[in-house]
């Protein structure tokens, strides 16, 4: 009876929006008061809490949330223990590789012994590393597009949605390293009762985008 789950989604972000819309629209009812950390559901036996994308993974894996909404990039970056139990189909994006604009391009090869800024460091280098292309990877965390026009690197690892930030860099798309939207990630230990309310919200889920197809 006093079994909950609690749900994690993005605070303020991309995901932000369409993560709160899904719960809405599954009927669940909340407050979401600006700053807001932690709100519980009125409606149904959920706890929201509001967390930078890149932690959400990890607590899931430790079961501090038992499910969260996040980029399929942000899940395979940091490489969790967690299951991805729904594609919900929005923040559709790809993370790409993008080099100079004047700089020809042939194919992956030309990337040998190359150095590449990027906040994805594991996703890319399996992906050099399946290519068997070595290549130097110069991790930053943010505003990764500046890196070739500042001498810091000779391309560039990061989220592409509509390319007009690699335009305005002098950039182009040379490689679609993986496509990536927001799934939800579960906890793989969750009771018996946090099943049945998983299955419940699922369910509901179902129906949403059954409505939208
Ligand atoms: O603060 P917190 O850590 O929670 O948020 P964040 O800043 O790390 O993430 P946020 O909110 O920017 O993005 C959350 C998720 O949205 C990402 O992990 C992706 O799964 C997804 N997403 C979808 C995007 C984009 N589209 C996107 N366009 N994430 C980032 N971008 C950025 C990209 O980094 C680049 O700088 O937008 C720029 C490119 O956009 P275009 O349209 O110019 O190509
Ligand atoms: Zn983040």
């Amino acid at each position: 009876m006093s079994d909950i789950i609690r749900i994690a989604i993005q605070k303020s972000g991309r995901l932000s929006e369409d993560s709160l819309r899904l719960l809405k629209e599954c009927g669940i009812r909340f407050d979401n008061g600006a700053g807001k950390l932690k709100t519980t559901a009125t409606n149904f036996p959920a706890e929201i809490l509001f967390l930078r994308d890149d932690d959400i993974p990890g607590y899931v894996e430790d079961g501090v949330a038992h499910l969260g909404i996040v980029g399929q990039n942000v899940s395979e970056e940091t490489d969790r223990d967690v299951d991805t139990i729904y594609n919900l189909g929005f923040s559709k994006c790809r993370l790409s590789i993008g080099i100079p604009r004047a700089t020809g391009y042939q194919g992956i090869q030309d990337l040998q012994d190359k150095k590449i800024a990027t906040s994805y460091p594991r996703i890319l280098s399996k992906y050099l590393k399946s290519n068997g292309v070595n290549a130097e990877i110069h991790e930053i965390s943010g505003s990764v597009e500046i890196a070739p026009g500042i001498g810091l690197a000779d391309a560039i690892c990061d989220i592409v949605s509509s390319g007009s930030t690699l335009l305005s860099n002098g950039l182009k798309e040379v490689e679609v390293v993986m496509r990536s939207e927001a799934v939800m990630i579960a906890y793989k230990q969750m009771t018996e009762g946090q099943r049945a309310i998983l299955n419940q919200l699922i369910f509901r889920i179902d129906s949403v985008q059954a409505a939208k197809n």
